[in-house]
């Protein structure tokens, strides 16, 4: 630890969900390093009552519990004199904004990051008022923000100067140009009748990055076509493309089905 160190502080009720998370891989290396630092913090031990409760009924009835206010809130009391002001304080929640790479890279910047993961039905909707963002991970149905906690850890720690060394394959992955990334190839040069592209064992490598350029293009298209919204695309790549989507669109309508 020292005064580059980023913090990542996860106020949970299950800190033994990001065990695995400290002592595996390119976080554990950076946790080791100094680069990184997560803390758990458990708010039931902010809990005043002889049950220590963290939930309650919820007001105006209906199914499930609702987390009490009063416990994280006191947590958080506490921790946040211990931290630079700047930190942004996100709740996790299915009702959250989106959380993209933009918002990933935002929060690389530093300082760190405290995360509050909710439970049960989620929090107290007066717990918003203490947190800067409400975020979610995606539109899937998790029983808590562990999970979600976990997959924004990820995102930003590898954007950390000391946690993954190869900027190169940092910046051409999948969305930072916008785009899905190309297939990839390794040996064997044929698998189970399927064989490699001949272009990438051309070596002309000014024709395996037009093959590439294309097949991202193509992918995005395909899978993600949302993404091609308000990019521009060279004249020839869009020729090509529009070409090869109307011939997976004739054999498709030869096959019947779905395909991806
Ligand atoms: C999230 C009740 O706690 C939850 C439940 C679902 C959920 C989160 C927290 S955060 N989903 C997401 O990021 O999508």
């Amino acid at each position: 630890m020292n005064e580059n160190t980023y913090t990542f502080d996860l106020l949970t009720l299950f800190p033994a969900l990001f065990d695995g998370l400290r002592s595996e891989s390119l976080l554990g290396k950076a946790l080791q390093s100094g680069a990184l630092d997560l803390q758990t913090h458990n708010w039931r031990q902010w809990t005043t009552d002889r049950h220590n409760t963290v939930d309650d009924l919820p007001f105006g009835g209906g199914p499930g519990m609702v987390l009490k206010p009063d416990p994280i809130v006191a947590c958080l009391r506490e921790l946040r004199p211990q931290r630079d002001p700047r930190t942004p304080v996100v709740l996790l929640s299915p009702a959250g904004r989106l959380f993209r790479q933009d918002l990933a890279e935002q929060w690389a910047q530093g300082p760190g990051l405290i995360l509050l993961c909710g439970r049960y039905e989620g929090f107290d909707a007066r717990v918003e008022q203490h947190v800067d963002q409400v975020v979610s991970i995606g539109d899937y149905v998790l029983n808590g923000g562990e999970v979600a906690a976990m997959a924004i850890i990820e995102a930003v720690a590898r954007l950390l100067p000391g946690v993954i060394g190869n900027s190169a394959s940092l910046t051409e992955e999948s969305h930072s140009s916008g785009l899905l990334e190309h297939p990839h190839y390794t040996r064997p040069r044929e698998f189970e009748g399927a064989a490699v592209p001949e272009v990438l064992l051309s070596g002309n490598h000014a024709e395996i990055d037009r093959w590439r350029r294309r097949q991202s293009l193509l992918r995005t298209k395909l899978r993600r076509p949302e993404l091609l919204q308000g990019l521009t695309i060279d004249k020839k790549d869009r020729a090509w493309l529009d070409a090869e989507w109307a011939q997976l669109q004739t054999a498709a309508a030869g096959q019947g089905g779905d395909r991806d």
